[in-house]
């Protein structure tokens, strides 16, 4: 599979015979399975603009400890660090809906509404979105697990989930799929993305497709990776977190202490919880995971409690009002652990 950028795509699929392939609204461009000797004569061809070979990408979670249900619902740590309980005087999230790229989020679990979404894994997209792993179904629940009496609530409990799933049951994908996600995303009017992946491999077709997307209204909320090393030297921030277009987020633990393997980077914009959070998870159950995969919905569900305040509120004024409110952490000033701070809602 390649990606290829043209300056019109049409003649490059009649002139190759290229059967199976993927149109893209966001680039101006193609997804398809072509053969090196077509792929090395498009890259002569000054009608493209690139072409570059698929990649994967991986979910940003620590392996998971899945546990029984606990009834009756719970404040966890993470939701009481960033002060949604106080928000939702406010805000609770209501008309506000977020995309979770991810592996699907459970289409029967008692404590999430789902209100719809798309599969695009495999080689054709449908409404199959139902999560096989269980990390998407974590993610979601951070987002906005529902405010009843059972299990666990999220930070924006009355958002609108979207399941993109673009990630498999082991929680791989590929960054063609991610690309196709956004468009989704900006073609059914998502408010936020959030995506708790990464790779280490850049890609210019990632990188043009999240900056559209942020240029037409959309606020995207990546995870920084669990790729740190603990030296500040070196810059561990995977993609599509390292874009400029997108909101990177570090994980802390219940001392407001980033874990080693939280990326650090220039890019680190906020920090969340992402150490022992409690959610929700696959066949109606509950799990404590870890990652920067947990860090990054905190901030999209934060998002949607200030953006279904205000509307009207841009993408860009969403995010300078987080890194305004933002409880600053580590040395003074924005820093490669930390960025701005800690998420606050309230
Ligand atoms: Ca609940
Ligand atoms: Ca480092
Ligand atoms: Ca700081």
């Amino acid at each position: 599979m390649a990606v290829v950028i043209t300056k019109g795509e049409s003649w490059v699929i009649k002139e190759h015979s290229i059967a199976n392939y993927t149109q893209y609204k966001i680039i101006n461009s193609i997804s398809a399975d072509i053969p090196e000797s077509v792929s090395e004569k498009l890259k002569k061809n000054p009608k493209i603009k690139y072409i570059e070979e698929d990649a994967q990408v991986q979910i940003a979670g620590k392996p998971s400890q899945p546990q029984p249900p606990q009834p009756p619902q719970q404040i966890t740590w993470g939701i009481a660090r960033v002060k949604a309980p106080e928000a939702w005087n406010n805000s609770t999230g209501k008309n506000v809906k977020i995309a979770v790229l991810d592996t699907g989020i459970s289409n029967s679990h008692p404590d999430l509404t789902v209100s719809g979404g798309i599969n695009l894994v495999g080689k054709s997209k449908n409404n199959k979105w139902n999560d096989d792993n269980g990390h998407g179904t974590h993610v979601a629940g951070i987002i906005a697990a529902r405010n009843n009496s059972i299990g666990v609530v999220g930070v924006a409990p009355d958002a609108q989930l979207y399941a993109v799933k673009v990630l498999d049951a082991y929680g791989s994908g590929y960054i063609s799929d991610v690309i196709e996600g956004i468009d989704w995303a900006v073609q059914n009017n998502m408010n936020v993305v959030s995506m708790s992946l990464g790779t280490a491999i850049y890609s210019q077709a990632l990188n043009d497709s999240t900056a559209n997307a942020y240029k037409v209204g959309i606020l995207l909320v990546v995870a920084a990776g669990n790729s740190g090393d603990g030296n500040l030297s070196t810059d561990d921030v995977l993609y599509p977190a390292k874009f400029d277009s997108v909101i990177a987020v570090s994980a802390v633990d219940f001392n407001n202490i980033a874990p080693i393997w939280s990326a650090d980077g220039a890019e680190i914009e906020l920090a969340a919880p992402g150490v022992d959070i409690y959610s929700t998870w696959i066949n109606g159950g509950y799990a404590n995971e870890s990652g920067t995969s947990m860090a990054a919905p905190f901030v999209s569900g934060v998002a949607a409690l200030v953006k279904s305040k205000n509307l009207a509120m841009s993408s860009q004024e969403i995010r300078n009002a987080l890194a305004y409110s933002a409880v600053d952490l580590g040395v003074p000033g924005r820093d490669r652990i930390y960025g701005f701070g800690l998420v606050q809602a309230g």
